[in-house]
């Protein structure tokens, strides 16, 4: 059966008289993107119609004719001076694979070169090579390729599309300088190499290195690059109480003790004002055996609170760095924390030593005042009118003018206790 079917086949091929002129000619296109299938024809044919069709190219299978240039997702185009016509097909889905024809129409046998579509998906790849760095930095990707393709156009691209690598490439080997960016080709190692100077958080995410193929899509290798915030190489937190000495440790690299060090505070490292060790409360002191140094402050202020960065490069650029988040306490009551004005901080710190006084000695207060003024008015409602009940005429009766006094005293002593609470 399958055999009968077959030699039907060959038969209806045979027929149609379907002859592969130059051989077959491979195509590669990436699924969701266009494809372009090129085919030549000799002289003499320039004004034939030309088109592409599928499977056996039965009248259904024709799939776009010159005579019609635009149809569906499919547009030709003949080049009569280079003697070429090709078409495109766009939105490629994976049922678009296979094989074509591309077919010369003319009287009897028409003239027919076999087309192979091979689609892939338009990503890459399975294997990527991470890199990581820190912002100002600068960070070489090396991109490997084989020796074959030694003189071919290299490139490299942001994101992980094949498809657009190439025009919406950061460098390529023709243009070797762009910005911040280089491309070196060393041919002999057959390697490129793509330095990217003065890295922001920015530059990270994936590229793809491209190298260029005439006959078949580009060959690509995939790099995710990561550079780091600077300030989280490292991050310390610190408290600290008002009027109490405080060391404030920065470790560095052993091979950069001979660098300058510094110490500075502000919000962001970029733009903190460096301190001056001149200060009397300020000394700084190198300790090599343990890496580091360390700024003395002789009696913490409220002041001191903040976001200092210390390293041993002044021009942020090489070394560790270490980001103090320094918060000080003021003796048990409030915490200048950094982050926040410490002028507004210090009138809450004020408020707090009033407000924290014991809750039960506050309400104590409370309730002879409000119990006292009760009395009070009591006392002045029973002068003027009748008593109307035997319980009201009773307090008045036992307290009088007497006990207001002794109230008063009592209340004066309570008020004096609240505000000189410590
Ligand atoms: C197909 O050819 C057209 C015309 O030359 C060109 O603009 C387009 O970029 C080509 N598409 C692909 C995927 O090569
Ligand atoms: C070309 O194709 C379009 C859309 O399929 C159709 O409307 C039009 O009639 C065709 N033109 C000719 C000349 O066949
Ligand atoms: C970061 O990239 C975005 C878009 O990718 C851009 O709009 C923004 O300006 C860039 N920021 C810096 C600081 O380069
Ligand atoms: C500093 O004080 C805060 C608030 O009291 C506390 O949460 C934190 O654990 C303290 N940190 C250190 C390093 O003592
Ligand atoms: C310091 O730099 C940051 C951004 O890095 C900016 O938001 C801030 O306003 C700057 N501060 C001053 C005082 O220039
Ligand atoms: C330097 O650091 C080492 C190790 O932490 C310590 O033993 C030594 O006392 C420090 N020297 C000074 C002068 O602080
Ligand atoms: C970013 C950076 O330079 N980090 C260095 C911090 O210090 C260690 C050694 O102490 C180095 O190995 C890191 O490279």
């Amino acid at each position: 059966m399958w055999s009968l079917q077959n030699l039907l086949f060959i038969i209806c091929i045979a027929l149609k008289c379907v002859t592969c002129e130059a051989g077959v000619i491979h195509v590669t296109g990436y699924v969701g993107r266009e494809v372009n299938v090129s085919c030549s024809y000799d002289e003499g044919y320039e004004s034939y119609e030309k088109y592409l069709c599928k499977n056996d190219c039965g009248d259904s299978d024709v799939l776009i004719t010159t005579s019609n240039s635009s149809k569906n997702k499919h547009r030709i185009h003949d080049d009569k001076t280079s003697r070429i016509f090709t078409t495109t097909i766009s939105d490629l889905h994976s049922v678009d694979a296979g094989k074509y024809w591309c077919g010369v129409t003319r009287n009897g046998k028409d003239i027919y070169t076999e087309v192979e579509l091979k689609l892939v998906p338009d990503s890459c790849c399975d294997t990527v090579t991470k890199v990581q760095s820190y912002e100002g930095y600068s960070e070489s990707v090396s991109c490997p390729y084989e020796s074959q393709y030694q003189n071919s156009l290299k490139y490299i691209c942001r994101g992980n599309q094949p498809s657009t690598c190439l025009q919406q490439a950061l460098i390529t080997s023709d243009t070797k300088q762009n910005g911040r960016f280089r491309l070196d080709d060393d041919k002999v190692s057959g390697t490129f190499t793509v330095t990217i100077n003065s890295l922001t958080q920015n530059d990270s995410g994936s590229y793809l290195c491209g190298v260029q193929r005439n006959s078949d899509v580009d060959v690509f290798s995939a790099v995710e690059l990561e550079v780091k915030e600077w300030c989280c190489v490292k991050s310390t937190t610190i408290n600290g109480t008002a009027g109490y000495p405080l060391t404030l440790q920065c470790l560095y690299p052993r091979q950069y003790r001979h660098n300058s060090q510094f110490l500075c505070k502000g919000e962001h490292r970029n733009n903190c004002t460096k301190m001056a060790v001149s200060q009397r409360r300020f000394t700084l002191q190198d300790n090599a055996t343990s890496s580091s140094f360390m700024m003395k402050i002789t009696a913490l202020e409220a002041d001191d609170a903040g976001t200092y960065w210390c390293g041993t490069d002044s021009q942020w650029r090489v070394g560790n760095y270490t980001k103090i988040e320094l918060s000080v306490f003021l003796q048990h009551t409030s915490t200048v924390t950094p982050g926040t004005t410490v002028g507004t901080r210090i009138p809450d710190a004020a408020l707090y030593v009033v407000y924290t006084v014991p809750v039960a000695l506050l309400l104590m207060c409370v309730l002879v005042i409000v119990y006292k003024y009760r009395c009070l008015k009591a006392g002045d409602t029973t002068s003027k009118h009748t008593p109307k009940t035997k319980s009201s005429k009773e307090v008045m009766g036992a307290t009088g003018s007497r006990v207001s006094l002794r109230e008063r005293i009592l209340i004066e002593l309570c008020v004096y206790n609240t505000l000189h609470y410590k």
